[in-house]
């Protein structure tokens, strides 16, 4: 090959990387897909089981999966919540229940007395479904709380329990896992509740934390449920609140704020949902064909603030990159 090719594919070479590298920075737009106005199935749209702490997630096969905690009928407070649940749709009208992916007796470190299997999180990598989910190890359930791992290659099926996240911290109110993965496909962990929230990277075998956890700043008034996304370079932060209604306690409201960096510091940027009829709040936001969501639950069947359903709404963004704040709807 004489020089001038071989200086010509060099040339070419470094250009595609430039691009490779261009469509991955966080400064990146991303590529509008059409928007398929789907109809919505009515809230809640499930109503055979009670549900809550919904994390939904877009998958290679082209459908949209929720995990959600599952709340036993009856309750006990949160503590008999066991058997997580899958759902998938393709319209949001029509669900599949899975089935049960997991109960507290899979859980081979897990409490003697079962239970408190809290919200929990999926994330894909490199052919493999990986279900993060805080479940305690003793009676002292709030102090000895871990983030357990369940692993699969299907993501609504067959998964088998690994073992948990070394190296968090301090375990108490080591609840609301949430995995995000980063156009570069670097895994970043978050979790806390109790008005604690860490985050740290994770290695690529999605088991190991990689480096030292931390605190996020910039929060306002943060409670519990972190979720985080990415919408045209700009990274999200959605959590619940603390906030108080007079006269009936806890009514927490969905919260946001933005970053340059996946692990902040954040600006706090406003409120996305106003308090349910429920005491605690928790969800998720997912672009599906062309249209963002919110996921998040209520008590509107049960009215019972442990006998929760799950929920969803269309969620949209202003020009500026704010989010216009959700409505919710009931019923169909
Ligand atoms: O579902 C149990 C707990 O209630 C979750 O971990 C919190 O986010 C709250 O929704």
């Amino acid at each position: 090959m004489s020089k001038t090719k071989i200086l010509m594919y060099l040339m070419a070479g470094v250009a595609l990387l430039g691009a490779v590298s261009c469509s991955c920075s966080p400064q990146s737009k991303e590529k509008e897909e059409p928007v398929e106005d789907l109809v919505m199935p009515g809230n809640p749209f499930i109503t055979d089981l009670f549900l809550a702490d919904p994390s939904a997630h877009v998958w290679a096969d082209g459908r949209l999966y929720v995990y959600p905690s599952h709340d036993n009928n009856p309750p006990r407070g949160c503590d008999l919540m066991d058997g997580y649940h899958v759902f998938s749709t393709t319209d949001m009208v029509n669900w599949t229940d899975h089935g049960e992916i997991l109960h507290s007796k899979d859980v081979p470190w897990g409490r003697e007395e079962g239970g408190f299997m809290w919200a929990p999180d999926c994330a894909f990598k490199d052919g493999t479904y990986y279900f993060y989910f805080p479940h305690p190890t003793g009676t002292d359930w709030n102090n000895t709380w871990k983030v357990g791992i369940a692993t699969s290659k299907n993501p609504a099926s067959g998964f088998q329990c690994q073992g948990y996240l070394e190296g968090l911290g301090d375990p108490f109110s080591m609840i609301d896992p949430c995995v995000f993965i980063d156009d570069d496909g670097t895994p970043y962990f978050y979790y806390g509740g109790g008005g604690r929230i860490i985050g740290v990277k994770l290695k690529d075998n999605m088991m190991e934390i990689d480096g030292e956890v931390k605190p996020m700043q910039g929060l306002k008034d943060y409670h519990e449920g972190p979720w985080i996304f990415k919408n045209n370079g700009k990274y999200y932060l959605m959590y619940a609140d603390n906030h108080q209604e007079p006269g009936l306690g806890g009514r927490n409201q969905l919260r946001y704020a933005w970053s340059d960096n996946p692990l902040g510091p954040w600006e706090y940027k406003g409120i996305i949902l106003k308090p349910t009829d429920c005491d605690t709040s928790h969800g998720s936001i997912v672009k599906y064909k062309g249209q963002w969501y919110l996921f998040y639950h209520n008590c509107s069947i049960s009215h019972n603030g442990c006998l929760r359903s799950i929920c969803v709404d269309k969620l949209f963004f202003e020009p500026d990159g704010t989010i216009r704040e959700v409505v919710q709807t009931l019923g169909k």
